[in-house]
């Protein structure tokens, strides 16, 4: 029997801020907000500064209470209770007596249920405390004071093993919920429960010894009957249990195995492995590959930092990852998926679960195994100190040992770390007593930390902390550029200018990033039509940087004419956002194999606002997961001016297998209309280096055109480079055509210019849509098309009215709305193909095609 706990209404009850009593339907898995929210308590916290009115839910105490019946005696029966995930401290009642509690929601809960349960009706409560409180009590108990994190509004959450971010950060909303996560069931089983069915790998030249380990808890003394399946073999077997934990490993020797490979080195081969007692089955899919990281001295100073996965050097591509929601319970599982394809689609093979967020779902994991996508996992421990209390590190060691064997059987797993930013976080502090104290005190935990991850795991590699520089490092590590892992921030956090990243040579770069705004479509969804302007408090809520909007307006007047609408400001922001992040990666690519890795900071939000990702809260892609496609492309082709002034060529290569083509540099002048040859040479480049060459630029001014950057080979490529900044370069102002086709899944539709246009951006604002290429360059008259999946049937005329286009040029013009009309034509076309009609977008007048 098998009893689906998130498939009943439970209710949510407390106190709201007057102290007035509240009952109100809650699904789970979900949140405490979300609840009120859905049943009209509060308003959406994600809208306008809606955020400011609901922060006392934290302040309170919860009570989720769910109603079920048994048909049968229960006392006759073995019935556990399984929690995922409880949101955070809580006590847990059935039928009214304590039947268990929990203290860290990255722990599973199970309770064996019988003996609480009766024939008939039947409840659950879960009574969740405040984490504010708790937080505030156990900091006033233990003796040293740890700090705040800056970007975390909630003092002392530190103390409550919990999502760090829910209190905030220079992302996110203040919004501590509490709830229940993933699944909530109530099952029979005949003597034991599978407790855990763990992996590990050992490889021996072609062949892979895999161990699977499988835990039993017993309620009582008894035999369970177990069977593995795997790759074909059977083992079977009668445990003998007494009470309690059981454990029982099996080998299975594979000759030759199929592998498990990163995107773009290779398939991502998995075998099911099922593991079945008498009352349950699990099954997982187990994908074979030998990690290494290599951290080997390669110059007087200096030493590797590179992933080598069933023998290939890997660069790893990719971004950090944060949690999708900070209201779990609106998060719609195809929300997930959407965002994991949506790195995979960019060309990403890793992504950096962020030691602020949380242990992801399995979902996550399965989608990352399928997608061929690596994983770098932190441990949840984010920029502050941690206590070292036995009770927190007791629980800190219950929380590792089942994370790390719950992901055990993934194959995207690729690393292991202890904690986000903490040790660089001392590299900054002055040198004071304070600082000795806290680094001293961090330690201990930081220490347990690794010894766990060790302990629990032998197969993966374990950072201490990210950055890290290695055992014998603690301060350097923020511009150390011989060896470890970076952030690189002084191009958002500091005050310098893009072309800072070409004097960065990093091993490995986990993090580094540059704002800018969410899609139009979803600020228009939690922003109201007053509001639209960038300081306007609404606006203002939905950005949490403190230097965030100056920053972006001085990069405006750095690299661009300043835009005025306030949709140009939203779409400039993206394209200096791209701009930033596609320098960096090109420069650092171009070092390989110097430079091993490049993860930007972040990939995606945890609701609508200003921040680093590339793909925002609604799953919009912003030109930075377009451009990022382009350039973690496995074949790219870049150039640059370094600080000397010199220009460089780079063509780079991953994969598997060598390219050789020809390179050739034109550059092409504006105001003469001429495109001349700078630059032509037959090239070969294998995956495991770079192609570079300095060469001599046009003789005109730098901005009096822009190179165009061609590979041609059995793969061609073409990126357009401009050498000064866009600002200083009389862009042609072009009249871009659109024809739009319906077709099966959607529309093509197909753009033409009567001039260059650049980062051409078309963007439905009715709909959320798939875009086979976006924000693309348009050499006049050149016919571009797109495929274009909108997420609900949309007629033509619909999605016409919808459609927006954007261009670096169309932000430049004093009078923006003036400037536009005219410039852009849409023409729909039938299915036959013949037009049919020539009409404007909305806002623009309507005219007929020349
Ligand atoms: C990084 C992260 C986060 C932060 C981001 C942007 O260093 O680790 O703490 O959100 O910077 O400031």
């Amino acid at each position: 029997m098998e009893l689906d706990l998130t498939q009943i209404i439970w209710t949510l009850s407390g106190h709201d801020q007057h102290g007035n009593a509240i009952a109100v339907p809650c699904r789970l898995p979900g949140d405490n907000a979300t609840a009120l929210m859905e049943a009209g308590i509060i308003p959406d916290p994600y809208v306008g500064t809606n955020e400011k009115l609901v922060q006392w839910i934290a302040e309170r105490d919860w009570i989720f209470t769910g109603k079920f019946s048994l048909p049968e005696e229960p006392a006759e029966k073995l019935l556990y209770l399984n929690f995922d995930s409880i949101d955070t401290c809580a006590e847990i009642l059935i039928n009214g007596k304590k039947a268990g509690e929990s203290d860290n929601m990255f722990i599973r809960q199970r309770i064996w249920a019988s003996p609480f349960l009766r024939r008939g009706e039947n409840s659950v409560e879960l009574h969740i405390r405040s984490a504010v409180k708790v937080g505030e009590e156990r900091a006033k108990r233990y003796p040293f004071d740890l700090g705040q994190n800056s970007n975390n509004s909630v003092p002392y959450l530190q103390y409550v093993r919990k999502v760090q971010s829910h209190g905030g950060w220079d992302w996110g909303i203040c919004l501590p919920v509490s709830g229940v996560y993933g699944g909530l069931y109530l099952r029979e089983v005949r003597t034991a429960r599978i407790e855990k069915v763990y992996t590990e790998q050992k490889f021996s030249g072609d062949t892979v010894e895999l161990t699977v380990s499988v835990e039993l808890e017993a309620a009582a003394a008894g035999l369970v009957p177990l069977r593995i399946e795997f790759n074909g073999e059977l083992h079977e077997e009668t445990v003998e249990v007494l009470s309690g934990r059981q454990l029982r490993h099996f080998r299975f020797i594979v000759r030759q195995p199929e592998l498990w490979n990163p995107a773009g080195y290779g398939g991502q081969f998995l075998y099911p492995l099922t593991v079945s007692s008498d009352s349950e089955q699990i099954v997982k899919k187990i994908g074979f590959r030998h990690v290494e990281l290599l951290t080997e001295s390669d110059g007087a100073t200096s030493e590797s930092f590179c992933f080598r996965i069933n023998g290939n050097r890997i660069f790893c591509k990719g971004a950090n990852w944060v949690p999708p929601d900070a209201m779990p319970g609106r998060m719609p599982p195809e929300r997930l998926c959407t965002l994991v394809k949506a790195a995979r689609d960019a060309n990403m093979n890793m992504l950096r679960v962020w030691g602020g967020g949380n242990y992801e779902s399995e979902l996550f994991y399965e989608l990352c195994d399928e997608f061929g996508l690596m994983v770098w996992q932190d441990c949840m421990f984010s920029c502050v100190k941690y206590p070292d209390m036995p009770e927190f590190l007791e629980s800190v060691e219950h929380e590792l040992e089942y994370q790390v064997r719950r992901l055990s059987t993934h194959p995207c797993m690729t690393a292991w770390c202890g904690d986000n930013e903490i040790f660089m976080c001392f590299g900054q502090m002055p040198v004071s007593p304070e600082r000795f104290q806290g680094a001293v005190l961090y330690d201990r935990v930081n220490r347990f930390v690794v010894q766990c991850l060790k302990k629990y795991n032998r197969e993966l590699p374990v950072r201490r902390s990210s950055p890290d520089n290695g055992e014998t490092r603690f301060h350097e590590n923020v511009f150390e550029q011989d060896r470890g892992d970076m952030h690189y921030w002084s191009v958002w956090h500091g005050d310098e200018p893009f072309s800072a990243y070409y004097g960065i040579r990093p091993r490995f770069c986990s993090e580094f990033g540059f704002q800018s705004f969410p899609s139009i479509r979803t600020l228009r969804k939690c922003i109201s039509p007053e509001m639209e302007n960038i300081s306007s408090p609404e606006m203002e809520n939905h950005q949490k940087n403190g230097i965030g909007n100056a920053k972006i307006y001085a990069t405006f007047a750095r690299y661009f004419r300043m835009p005025s609408a306030f949709e140009d400001v939203v779409y400039l922001s993206q394209v200096q956002q791209a701009m930033a992040i596609r320098m960096a990666v090109e420069f650092w690519r171009s070092l390989k194999p110097w430079c091993m890795g490049t993860l930007y900071w972040q990939m995606n939000d945890v609701w609508p606002v200003a921040s680093w990702s590339s793909v925002d809260y609604n799953g919009e892609w912003k030109i930075l997961n377009y451009e990022a496609k382009r350039f973690f492309a496995p074949l790219l082709i870049a150039a640059r001016v370094e600080p000397d002034g010199k220009y460089y060529i780079s063509v780079i290569r991953d994969g598997l297998n060598a390219v050789s083509g020809t390179v050739r540099i034109l550059f092409h002048s504006f105001a003469k209309r001429t495109v001349k040859p700078v630059f032509e040479r037959t090239v070969t480049v294998d995956p495991e280096s770079a192609f570079n060459q300095e060469f001599s630029p046009s003789d005109e001014p730098a901005e009096a055109g822009f190179y165009e950057l061609r590979f041609e080979g059995e793969e061609t490529v073409r990126r357009e480079f401009f050498a000064a900044e866009y600002k200083r370069c009389e862009l042609p102002e072009p009249e871009i055509s659109v024809e739009i086709r319906p077709i099966n899944t959607g529309f093509e539709i197909e753009l033409t210019a009567s001039d260059y246009a650049f980062c051409v951006f078309a963007e439905q604002r009715a709909a959320l849509c798939n875009w086979s290429d976006n924000a693309v360059t348009l050499y006049p008259y050149e016919r571009i098309r797109l495929t274009v999946t909108p997420d609900r049937p949309m007629s033509v005329e619909e999605f016409r009215t919808g459609l927006k286009l954007s261009h670096i040029q169309s932000t430049f013009s004093p009078r923006p709305e003036t400037a536009r009309k005219n410039r852009l034509l849409l023409t729909e076309v039938a299915e036959t193909g013949t037009e049919t009609e020539t009409i404007s977008p909305a806002g623009c007048e309507k005219r007929t095609a020349s």
